[in-house]
């Protein structure tokens, strides 16, 4: 079986319920969609609970795609503060930019780690991959995080920055891929339409499963095979 599973921000408690719930197998594969970190309390532990699931994927969020930036510029400073005192210009700016991102919790668990665990957690983030071509049950699926800025049709995916895939408005009006599902997080459902709060949205070949985790909601996971939802 293939599963996915959505925007977790932190919330190492729900990840692990819900990887009770589906007990992946050796030959099922699980993949997260982005967002697996802030917000929430235990992204660090998050992550390295995840890099030593052999059937875990992760697929990049804007919140990852920041984190590969940040990490390597701080990881020599043992503080927040001491990382903005010795930071400059450009560097400083995007620091202050995650710092915005609800990532004190995170970014503080980062500098406590050694070095060999900051490393670690830098090697990791650069294995999220920004998209994921998949076949399940029959159908064909595209996962990524936000959905596939400035989208042209006769565009190959291999073809777009690694951003395009994390900061787009998707539009889930809009049929992207007339004969594969595209499969994203990052939109709560619930600003698709309201009546879907919690609930994963499924229409025009899109299947959107941020479910509000980190903002007080539900986490989602969809086994694609079979289109079944799973909810914490
Ligand atoms: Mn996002």
């Amino acid at each position: 079986m293939i599963y996915v599973i959505g925007d977790i921000h932190g919330d190492k408690e729900k990840f692990d319920s819900m990887m009770e719930k589906l007990s992946p197998t050796d030959k099922d594969t699980v993949f997260v969609l982005g967002d697996v970190i802030n917000i929430g309390n235990s992204s660090v532990e998050l992550l390295q609970d995840m890099m030593y699931r052999a059937n875990v994927y992760p697929v990049l969020g804007e919140h990852e795609y920041m984190a590969k930036k940040i990490f390597p510029l701080i990881c020599g400073f043992s503080t927040i503060d001491e990382a903005k005192d010795n930071l400059s210009g450009e560097d400083k700016e995007l620091f202050l930019k995650w710092l915005s991102m609800k990532s004190e919790k995170t970014t503080e668990d980062f500098l406590s780690l050694d070095e060999e665990g900051k490393e670690s957690i830098i090697d990791y983030l650069s294995e999220f991959e920004a998209y994921e071509e998949i076949s399940a049950g029959g159908k064909d699926f595209v996962l990524c995080h936000s959905g596939i800025d400035g989208f042209e049709e006769d565009k190959d995916l291999s073809e777009y920055d690694e951003e395009a895939f994390v900061y787009a408005d998707t539009d889930y009006n809009r049929i992207y891929f007339p004969d594969k599902y595209l499969v994203t997080g990052h939109t709560p459902t619930a600003l698709i339409d309201r009546i879907l709060t919690g609930k994963v949205y499924s229409k025009k070949r899109h299947l959107a499963i941020d479910c509000g985790c980190g903002y007080g909601g539900r986490l989602a996971a969809v086994c694609l095979d079979k289109l079944k939802v799973y909810y914490i």
